[in-house]
């Protein structure tokens, strides 16, 4: 995969709706969209996640620019790469930064497949034509307006609502929602708000038949989750806990949890979710496509890992329609039925539409390798 080029544009988008989780609101979005280009007439797209803020891991949209500008880029310019999986390779001397490692990989994965004449989806190996997606849903201001966000997308036909929880606005939200959806596939994420002194709290939950509890405890932790998936039914699920296969094999050892949400970008790209996929497949651990409220580009990388066969739930990547006014992405990421069609089409298989990037790019810097 020749690299020749790397454009490197600052974005700013703003949510349609504010999106509140256990450790605040977030109402823009702010990334890097990188284009990788091959000097023959190919472009393989990227898209940043970390927040402005750190709260969700130690990542930020400023030390994903200092990463990819000091550091990242630099050792693509260093040194040839003949297949995607070589990059996370090459960024092992730079310690953890998984997110802005994820983003200059996936713009290289897209631009192999976009070279070969393949979707992406197809170079990671993956058969679906359609995946199962559900909806993430922030801490609304009432129960009310829980109970009616949800049943709008409900009937828009997302096939898994994952509610918000923190202290305080959880056990009994979640009853009333269960007693309004009493068949309704809902889970919950409490983004590390609990820790063990909660147990007795979170057994409630077991009352409530959530398909499972993303990651109540503390954001590195295996071992306190393996105490409390002990003594709860409902299955834990863990999101911030896993940045690498490594992580998942010790989460397995210890009885960590049931099932895995795979961040592409938080475990540093499509090679090690690839690898974290086939490894809960040989084991049985159900898996799902996390999301980090991307904008079209970072949708479609969801999409196409998605199309692997050990994505058995439905992820939380919803339609462009549910984050954003405008997507950068031609056509936008529309959801039918609860399911996303995957294009057939080179890479990622969406066009960027380049009126939506101009207007909402705040900044661009051009690197030649
Ligand atoms: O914990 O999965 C999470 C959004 C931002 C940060 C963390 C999380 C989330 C979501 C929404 O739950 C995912 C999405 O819709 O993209
Ligand atoms: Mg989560």
């Amino acid at each position: 995969v020749p690299i020749q080029k790397i454009t490197m544009k600052r974005l700013k988008m703003r949510l349609k709706t504010p999106f509140a989780t256990s450790f605040g609101t977030m109402r823009h979005k702010e990334f890097f969209l990188l284009a990788a280009s091959d000097g023959e007439g190919n472009t393989g797209y990227g898209e940043s996640a970390a927040f402005t803020e750190p709260w969700y891991t130690e990542e930020t949209v400023e030390t994903t620019r200092h990463m990819l500008e000091d550091f990242l880029i630099p050792i693509l310019g260093e040194n040839k790469v003949s297949h995607p999986d070589e990059v996370s390779e090459l960024f092992r001397p730079i310690r953890r930064n998984n997110m802005a490692k994820a983003s200059v990989e996936g713009a290289v994965w897209d631009l192999y497949a976009k070279r070969k004449g393949i979707p992406l989806a197809e170079a990671l190996g993956g058969k679906k034509q359609k995946i199962d997606v559900g909806v993430s849903l922030g801490i609304q201001p009432t129960v009310k307006d829980t109970l009616e966000v949800m049943e709008q997308y409900l009937e828009e036909g997302y096939k898994r609502i994952k509610l918000k929880i923190k202290p305080g606005w959880d056990i009994d939200v979640l009853r009333e929602v269960r007693r309004r959806f009493p068949e309704a596939p809902i889970m919950a994420d409490a983004n590390s708000a609990y820790t063990l002194e909660d147990i007795d709290h979170l057994k409630q939950l077991d009352d409530l038949d959530l398909l499972m509890i993303e990651q109540p405890l503390g954001a590195d932790d295996i071992i306190d989750h393996a105490k409390l998936q002990r003594v709860i039914q409902t299955p834990v699920c863990l999101d911030e806990s896993i940045t690498s296969l490594e992580d998942v094999k010790k989460a397995r050892e210890s009885g960590s949890c049931q099932v895995i949400n795979i961040k592409i970008s938080r475990v540093g790209g499509l090679t090690e979710a690839r690898k974290i996929h086939d490894f809960c497949q040989r084991q049985g651990i159900r898996v799902w496509c996390g999301g980090m409220l991307e904008a079209g580009v970072g949708r479609a990388h969801n999409i196409a890992l998605t199309t692997l066969p050990q994505f058995l739930l439905p992820g939380d990547t919803s339609g462009s329609s549910r984050y954003w006014e405008k997507d950068i992405i031609k056509p936008e990421v529309v959801v039918t039925d609860g399911e996303i069609s995957v294009l057939d089409r080179p890479g990622i298989g969406y066009e960027l539409d380049e009126e939506a990037v101009r207007r909402f790019t705040i900044e661009e810097k051009v690197f030649e390798l």
